[in-house]
């Protein structure tokens, strides 16, 4: 590795002294301090002083700082005793953090310069750091902006989550498609995480309800193992306030050791209790297929519930004993739990058993104090993704929490009877228990929604669709508990940091930085849209990070692109409903057209370069052929000689935030392109968006409001609308859809066998007949192709005009205020959590 003089910097400086200097301002003070770090707090024989020992160094140069901020926080946290918020999570995307860290605390120059001085460029140092992946898409990256945002906006909250040593698989493209191995971000250690030691809670497993002589019930026998709280400080931008993500870490103690057994040379079944608990996070959703797979996510997620509101409690005694006896019926006003999605649904029994059964409460009091507390936030409405646990399987693991369930959904479906006889036909849909003799399940979503206070959607046209569909008649019941927050994005991590050019520029223009944390004014670029030294500055940061871009393709993939091609992008997990089928039969389609036609008319086509991205569920099979077919028409396409100046097809590996912040600031077309009614928010569609990129879409999710923001001539529409969505079904069984010739045209295409002999008769076959399971064509690929095609013509005669590309894409980062999580997150607090700031002083 070379140096900024060109020499190699394997060894520590010897010019600069290390010295401990938590507060470090100025570079040299923080190059000493980098050293002391790189001497003192060794991970590596001491001789070596390479970049992967630099990123420590500074990481925990940065570290310390951020420890003091964060100590401050917890202590005035403390002091004030506000409200707080704690937003349970089984995901969370955090990516890198050093980039951000020094970012938010605004020390970039001092951190490159300190740097430089050590023979290091800062970005070659943050390339070295591994990203933290403890979740699979959208939802768990919306919680990691959602910290960034409750810590900007210096609000008490916590995120609580697992520490899966493991985080979300990396996946290789070999030959075969896409191959999954196991991600390694704790193989050496992250540096950003502190473990409390005096933070521990036992969280049982499986034993039995024990009935005492007084009636009141206890939860005895089965595992008890421990949950070890590991925090992650989350600065925000441009404050003192430093909140923390726990993580737990499950461990069993030392006398869970059998010595007898292991010296008797029975070595696994000594430890067997240590295994048991080591195996609850080794990974981030282990297959579930099994029965065992079902159990380990089941205690995956209990661990995560109890270990948190264990916690969560112990912090509302700790100040009981400070000024008296505080009261149980006070903790919703200092307490609000807010559960991502139905994964942490068991924190409602859970809750409830500890106010009864370890602290005394009775029913009703116990359920009023839940229910005031807990809050759900629903990301979807595909029935495959709402969760329904088995009871059999609860019961096993859980008694006492399934004890508690039956008595809430009896209590629940008593009301009904006695209040809503117009709803008695309803009843067994709405309870929680679903009794059906060949599969007797509970119903997650139907245990939060009738146990919490708020429900919500996470972009209008989802929370509508809840409202009309899926709770309709919970709507009936309770109508003001329904809510929508619109998903959101922080500025700092998708615009200020991934596009420092373009935010440059942004500044200089609106003549203020505060857009970073007061997004609406970038409303303020509207008037210079038309002004051609914008458009030119515009240009030429788009075309930086293109090449950047270019650069790092060619690097993962070995293809070569042409920067100054229309760079289209579709990044997001590989699911049917996200319809890159629908992308990549266009792709075959243009191919199969610039193939026809003579070298002077492909001239004046419009040069593009498609990139797709994303990983398949490892049994998704569907999904993994979809990943094949992209990697093998990219491998037909950009080796043909009469195309490939003009067409190229490329497959991005391993997608992740790491590599979204490569991709968006160099996107400048990119494709939201679900099936009506199925993409619940979306929220790549929003940092593209903010990125000055286009977006080819359905009216779906979030897409619906951002081209309201960004105005209707800045969005290239296409295809059925929700609504419509059940009508074509229908017609379709009905035998009634005649498809377009360039759909048939492009299948046929595939059939041919141009692209290998990879067989994609069941990929295909999902899209013809009529009806049936994986086939008919569900997700309306064949129905919207016509109009995608015809919006992607458009596209290009779009993209020839310079000027008005440039303008479009100026609007449409002018009008992406909206889409900042700073908006999202000051709703929630308000409307549902009822929390205020509590700036650090
Ligand atoms: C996903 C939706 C996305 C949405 C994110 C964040 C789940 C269950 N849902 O559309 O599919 O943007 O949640 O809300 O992962």
């Amino acid at each position: 590795m070379a140096n900024a003089n060109g020499k190699a910097a394997t060894s520590l400086p010897e010019k600069i002294s290390a010295k401990a200097n938590p507060e470090a301002n100025e570079a040299t003070e923080i190059a000493g301090n980098i050293i002391y770090h790189a001497k003192y707090s060794p991970h590596f024989s001491p001789l070596k002083f390479g970049p992967e020992q630099a990123l420590y160094a500074t990481a925990e140069s940065l570290r310390d700082r951020l420890i003091q901020l964060w100590n401050e926080t917890y202590v005035h946290f403390n002091k004030v005793d506000p409200k707080q918020t704690y937003y349970l999570s089984m995901e969370y995307l955090q990516g890198r953090a050093l980039t951000n860290a020094i970012g938010n605390l605004n020390l970039q120059g001092p951190y490159a310069d300190a740097l430089r001085k050590l023979g290091y460029e800062l970005e070659e140092i943050a390339e070295q750091e591994k990203d933290a992946a403890l979740g699979n898409g959208g939802l768990g990256r919306l919680a990691s902006c959602f910290l960034d945002s409750m810590a900007t906006l210096n609000l008490p909250a916590w995120g609580y989550g697992l520490r899966y040593r493991h985080g979300l698989f990396k996946q290789i493209i070999t030959k075969k498609g896409q191959e999954e191995i196991p991600e390694d971000w704790l193989e050496k250690f992250s540096p950003w995480e502190i473990v409390r030691h005096d933070v521990v809670f036992p969280v049982r497993f499986f034993g039995k309800v024990q009935i005492n002589p007084d009636g009141s019930r206890k939860w005895v026998g089965g595992d008890v193992v421990q949950a070890l709280a590991y925090d992650v400080p989350i600065p925000g931008y441009n404050t003192k306030n430093t909140i923390s993500l726990r993580l737990w870490e499950a461990k069993a103690r030392a006398e869970d050791l059998d010595l007898f057994q292991f010296n008797e040379g029975e070595y696994e079944l000594a430890a067997q209790l240590h295994s048991r608990a080591q195996q609850i996070c080794t990974v981030l959703y282990p297959g579930d297929a099994t029965e065992n797979g079902k159990l380990l996510r089941l205690k995956q997620q209990f661990f995560l519930c109890s270990a948190s509101l264990q916690d969560i409690i112990s912090r509302f005694h700790e100040r009981s004993t400070a000024e008296g006896s505080r009261k149980w019926s006070d903790f919703p006003s200092k307490v609000a739990v807010q559960m991502n999605d139905t994964h942490p649904t068991l924190a409602i029994p859970e809750l409830m058993r500890l106010l009864m059964d370890d602290n005394g409460l009775g029913w009703d009091e116990a359920w009023d104090v839940t229910s005031r507390t807990v809050a759900y936030t629903n990301h979807t409405v595909l029935p495959e993704a709402l969760e329904k646990w088995s009871q059999s399987l609860m019961w096993k693991l859980l008694p006492r929490h399934m004890e508690i369930i039956e008595e809430i959904d009896k209590r629940f479906v008593q009301t009904i009877r006695d209040t809503r006889v117009d709803l008695e036909d309803k009843i067994s849909s709405l309870s929680i228990l679903d009794n059906n003799p060949q599969k007797p399940v509970v119903r997650m979503a139907n245990l939060c929604v009738v146990s919490s206070h708020t429900v919500n959607g996470v972009a209008q046209l989802h929370s509508d669709i809840l409202k009309a569909e899926l709770f309709a008649d919970y709507v009936s019941i309770w109508p003001n508990k329904f809510q929508n927050k619109t998903n959101g994005i922080t500025p700092r991590r998708w615009l200020r940091f991934c596009s420092p050019e373009l935010s440059d520029i942004i500044t200089k223009w609106l003549k203020t930085d505060k857009w970073i944390t007061d997004l609406d004014l970038l409303t303020g670029l509207r008037q210079f849209a038309d002004n051609e030294e914008l458009q030119s500055e515009w240009a030429s940061a788009k075309t930086a990070n293109k090449k950047r871009l270019a650069q790092y393709i060619e690097r993962v993939t070995g293809v070569s692109i042409d920067p100054t091609s229309l760079f289209d992008i579709q990044v997001k997990r590989i699911h049917e409903y996200k319809r890159q089928l629908m992308n990549i039969l266009g792709v075959i389609y243009r191919f199969k057209k610039l193939k026809e036609m003579k070298p002077e008319e492909r001239k004046k086509t419009v040069p593009r370069t498609v990139m797709i991205g994303g990983k398949a569920f490892a049994t998704y099979t569907n999904a993994k052929r979809i990943v094949k077919l992209v990697n093998d028409v990219g491998d037909v396409v950009n080796s043909d000689p009469e195309v490939n100046e003009y067409l190229k097809v490329v497959f991005v590996p391993n997608y992740n935030v790491t590599v979204a912040e490569m991709l968006i600031p160099g996107s400048e077309l990119s494709q939201h392109i679900s099936t009506a009614g199925m993409e619940a928010s979306g929220t790549s569609n929003m940092k593209f968006a903010l990125n000055g990129c286009l977006i080819i879409g359905t009216l779906d999710g979030a897409n619906v409001e951002i081209r309201e923001e960004v105005g209707e001539e800045n969005f290239f529409l296409f295809g059925a609308t929700a609504d419509q969505v059940p009508r074509l079904r229908k017609e379709r069984e009905d035998g009634l859809f005649k498809p377009d010739p360039r759909f048939e045209e492009a299948k046929q295409f595939v059939k041919s066998g141009v692209f290998g002999s990879y067989d994609y008769g069941p990929l295909l076959d999902s899209l013809e007949g009529n009806t049936g399971f994986g086939r008919g064509d569900y997700f309306l690929v064949g129905y919207d192709f016509p109009s995608y095609m015809d919006a992607q013509a458009k596209v290009d005669e779009a993209y020839k005009d310079r000027k008005g590309w440039l303008k479009m894409s100026i609007l449409s980062t002018a009008g992406s205020g909206k889409f900042s999580s700073d908006r999202t997150i000051a709703q929630y607090a308000k409307e549902i959590w009822n929390i205020e700031a509590c700036p650090v002083p």
